[in-house]
């Protein structure tokens, strides 16, 4: 059993008017960068993932044998001193174990702009892990991760929208260092004159 202490690393969501702008002061163009407004990570060092994602297999303490009818998920060191999450399918057909989470899991004060999906395949015996992605109307697949790697996906809504959906489904795979971004939608209007303002190093209203 591992500790029971629950210790989230679900970093604070702040409202997107909070969200401070990183001038970088480096040759031109001027860049103008924005924190990201809602951070989420899981290392999988603890069991938080069997709550906050909103749907998965069931987690199990080993493989069992016989082996299930539907995949499951354990939490296990791939490598050593690291626990990670292994996908594991069942006998039944298209029974890849998965691990679906809505993002953001609390409000981050405004609607889904863009953002950045990570993780980790620290192992893998030959596995397979899907990534789907959805942004309110179904999900969409959106690749399949196969070798050990740091995988990346940018999370671009085609319409603002309040929620990512993200499912990994897979088999023979080990899974680490989840990590998601989001940034709150702004219209351009708004984003031009941020970008505006910092040009002209002005801090109030737009020009007469
Ligand atoms: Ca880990």
């Amino acid at each position: 059993m591992y500790g029971a202490r629950y210790e989230t690393r679900r970093q604070h969501a702040v409202g997107c008017t909070g969200v401070a702008a990183v001038v970088v002061l480096a040759a031109a163009p001027m860049l103008v960068q924005a924190d990201p407004a809602y951070v989420y990570s899981d290392d999988f060092s603890t069991d938080q993932a069997t709550v906050d994602s909103y749907a998965h297999s069931a987690f199990l303490e080993e493989v069992p044998d016989p082996l299930p009818h539907g995949g499951f998920l354990i939490y296990e060191e791939a490598v050593q001193g690291d626990r990670a999450v292994r996908f594991h399918a069942g006998t039944s057909l298209d029974s890849d174990a998965r691990l679906a989470y809505l993002f953001p899991l609390t409000p981050m004060g405004g609607t889904v702009g863009g953002g950045m999906l990570e993780f980790d395949i620290v192992s893998s015996l030959g596995g397979h892990l899907r990534v789907w992605i959805g942004y309110g109307a179904g999900s969409e697949w959106v690749d399949t991760a196969l070798s050990v790697d740091h995988y990346v996906y940018d999370l671009s809504p085609p319409d603002s929208c309040q929620t990512v959906d993200v499912l990994l489904w897979g088999d023979g795979v080990w899974v680490d260092n989840l990590r998601v971004t989001l940034e709150c939608a702004t219209d351009v209007e708004s984003r031009s004159w941020a970008r505006i303002k910092v040009l002209l190093g002005r801090e109030s209203g737009p020009p007469n």
